[in-house]
């Protein structure tokens, strides 16, 4: 049975709703990220990374990274169309996945842990800075949603989500979220995989403007 290495609220949760939709048996295992349970060695055996998500599979192998792991849940139930399965279509789900992994969530970290950047004194101004450009970065989701409800085709798949994700962290740091945006997280709130990640996680997803 495959089983979720996750902590709350984490981007661990994109694969967590993910393997909700998909409704086969898994298990979950919370990592505490807050007791620093990610650099114990015991969890270095399962990802040497020190990060979650990891997604052990069925014969015990770990999987981690979230452009790897939302794809491998995808193609393996095909039946749930979750992502497209032409060439151009497939590259346009690791596009935008990419662009999530490796752009919108990299430039949290500055904002979780500034001084992993920069000293004390220069924390402050460089938190500033990220947030500015995670604005841009939440002005673009929002364009991109405008008049359409999935960032990928026209039905949830494998790119929404991060959305969720995001939002989360947004609002928890003040990010102005657009009217697009925050439709698109309000019909996501009310899907049932969504539903089930979140109180599992108990955790919350704030619609207030
Ligand atoms: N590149 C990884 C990033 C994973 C990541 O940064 N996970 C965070 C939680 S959102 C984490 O485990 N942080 C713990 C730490 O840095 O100590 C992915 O996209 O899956």
């Amino acid at each position: 049975m495959l089983k979720l290495y996750f902590s709350p609220g984490a981007c661990s949760l994109a694969p967590h709703i993910l393997l909700e939709e998909i409704g086969q048996p898994y298990e979950v295992q919370k990592v505490d990220l807050k007791t620093g349970e990610q650099r114990s060695p015991e969890y270095a055996k399962v990802n040497w990374k020190g990060k979650v998500p990891a997604l052990q599979l069925d014969d015990g192998q770990i999987l981690t990274e979230n452009v790897a792991i939302l794809p491998y849940l995808a193609e393996r139930h095909p039946e749930r169309g979750l992502i497209a399965t032409d060439v151009l279509g497939r590259a346009r789900a690791f596009e935008w996945l990419g662009w999530c992994a490796s752009t919108v969530h990299a430039s949290f970290w500055p904002v979780f842990r500034p001084t992993n950047y920069c000293d004390e004194e220069a924390a402050p101004r460089v938190k500033a800075i990220a947030l500015e450009t995670l604005q841009r970065h939440f002005d673009k989701i929002d364009e991109l949603l405008r008049g359409r409800s999935h960032p990928l085709g026209d039905r949830f798949g494998v790119g929404d989500p991060y959305l969720v994700v995001f939002y989360r962290w947004g609002k928890a740091y003040d990010l102005k979220i657009g009217d697009d945006y925050r439709r698109v997280v309000a019909e996501l709130a009310g899907r049932p995989s969504v539903m089930r990640a979140i109180e599992a996680e108990r955790i919350k997803i704030d619609l207030s403007a």
